[in-house]
């Protein structure tokens, strides 16, 4: 964990000099690892405490004899304003991870990713999921923004691992559960 605040605190200053986010937040010089909160993000939403929430999602990461790695389902549907519990199983024999976030930042980070091919994510819009595991991830999505679920382990979206969450204010009932 400490050593990916350290990691990612780094990725966070590449993209927002510290200096200015340190003026625009007003909490010193500490490293930010939650780059979900810094002013100027996209709002993704927030990680909740995992005390309450309103629905379970389950998907599950598959590998095929053709070298596909996929997320299954790939689309998902989500009310603003709930809060979700993903939880994630790897049927495959390599370890994954689940990264939420913004297209734009996905992009962002994949790049990171393809330089750090060692880098491990261990915070709040991430999860990694090792072969024959199950993870959980639970975010409140409090804004109407699509977002996009990813591995960004070197050469796994490639090979399929990406999906979208669409987030609605005007979900009909079919899509519950
Ligand atoms: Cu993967």
């Amino acid at each position: 964990m400490k050593t990916f605040i350290r990691t990612c605190a780094f990725v966070v200053s590449l993209t927002f000099p510290v200096t200015s986010v340190d003026a625009a937040n007003g909490k010193g010089r500490e490293p930010h690892a939650r780059a979900f909160e810094l002013p100027g993000h996209e709002p993704i939403g927030k990680p909740s405490d995992g005390s309450l929430f309103d629905r379970t999602v389950e998907i599950t990461i598959k590998e095929t004899t053709s070298g596909y790695m996929l997320f299954e389902p790939d689309a998902i549907h989500i009310e603003s304003g709930s809060i979700v519990r993903f939880v994630i199983s790897n049927l495959g024999a390599l370890d994954h991870e689940f990264f939420l976030g913004s297209f734009s930042e996905v992009a962002e980070h994949k790049q990171w990713m393809r330089d750090h091919p060692d880098m491990r994510h261990d915070d709040p819009n991430a999860v990694t999921v090792q072969s024959g595991q199950s993870a959980e991830l639970i975010w409140e999505f409090t804004d109407i923004l699509n977002l996009e679920f990813v591995c960004l382990l070197p050469g796994h979206r490639e090979a399929g691992m990406w999906g979208v969450i669409m987030v609605h204010d005007h979900l009909a009932p079919k899509s519950e559960g």
